[in-house]
């Protein structure tokens, strides 16, 4: 990777990958773009072009005029907003990714793509879920996951783009707010446990679901873009985990901490029903064996990190 192209940077993954990869490869060789104009100190002071990912011409534009040769492709819908805006979501996921991936084509870029739990749907084994699988997603987001992880394998097999991509499971940042997924309640925790002391949790106490911090998020993302090609028999959707746990066990761990936290639970229909569809706990052996996955951060680690940075954040 020399010159490298990010969409979505001003997202949730974006913002911090594009902070890492502008430390190891120069801000310079670093491009980062996205639908709105990042309010993120670190983004402004490097390159960055306004890019809507459905507009194709302009997306060749900006990886011809840089000469880019990778793609981290994070412009997506997540999935609670992407509920409720169906034809958009498949818009802006589908037609981005089908666009991103032409490029590629074109101009010989390897390709990253995030691929999600929501990947899957109420039929999939939802302990040790295995790598491959039965997947028949019931949302719009998880059915433009498989789809793309589909499209990425096609695009390899058939014209040889080096496309690579992960499953990730619910992030967890200090840096960055999501931006409407059904997994955002274990970043907007540690806010209110440490304004509040009180959380009102729009999931269930007992969602059990996979998570990752966000430093092994970004890690795992170059990781697998700079792993040997000939090791990968999977390429694209890798189960990726790091710990797994239900929005009681993560308030446990938060009262360690803040003895008086409380936590009560008003469920959302909508964001409940799509977290119930996913699995709780994969298995990402394929990761481990095909190019070395190992996450830093387990469940305590996490929250120590969180409440310290966001605690700093909040002065
Ligand atoms: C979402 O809820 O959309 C994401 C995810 C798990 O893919 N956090």
């Amino acid at each position: 990777m020399k010159k490298i192209l990010i969409t979505g940077a001003t997202g949730q993954i974006g913002s911090e990958l594009a902070q890492v990869l502008r430390q190891q490869y120069g801000a310079d060789n670093i491009i980062a773009s996205g639908n709105r104009q990042p309010s993120n100190g670190a983004l402004e002071s490097a390159p960055f072009y306004p890019l809507d990912v459905r507009d194709a011409a302009a997306l060749d534009r900006v990886v011809e005029e840089n000469r880019c040769d990778t793609i981290f492709h994070l412009a997506a819908l997540l999935s609670a907003v992407a509920e409720e805006r169906p034809q958009e979501a498949w818009d802006i996921n589908m037609n981005g990714l089908l666009n991103v991936l032409e490029s590629a084509r074109k101009h010989q870029c390897a390709v990253f793509f995030p691929s999600s739990i929501g990947a899957f749907g109420p039929g999939t084994p939802a302990d040790d879920t295995p790598q491959d699988t039965l997947q028949r997603p019931t949302t719009i987001y998880g059915i433009t996951k498989v789809s793309g992880e589909l499209l990425c394998d096609y695009y390899h097999r058939r014209f040889g783009v080096d496309t690579r991509g992960l499953r990730y499971p619910g992030l967890i940042s200090s840096k960055t707010l999501p931006g409407g997924g059904s997994t955002d309640y274990a970043v907007e925790i540690f806010y209110a446990a440490l304004t509040r002391h009180h959380y009102e949790c729009f999931l269930s106490a007992d969602t059990q679901l996979d998570m990752m911090y966000m430093p092994d998020a970004i890690d795992a993302a170059i990781t697998l873009m700079t792993a040997d090609a000939s090791r990968l028999s999977h390429r694209n959707a890798f189960n990726v985990t790091a710990m797994s746990f239900t929005p009681a066990e993560l308030a446990a761990e938060i009262q360690k901490h803040i003895p008086d936290f409380t936590i009560t639970y008003t469920i959302d229909p909508v964001r409940q029903a799509i977290a119930s569809s996913w699995p709780r706990h994969m298995n990402d052996s394929a990761a481990r064996v095909e190019w070395g996955w190992q996450p830093r951060f387990d469940r305590a680690a996490m929250v120590e990190d969180m409440l310290q940075k966001i605690a700093v954040k909040l002065q």
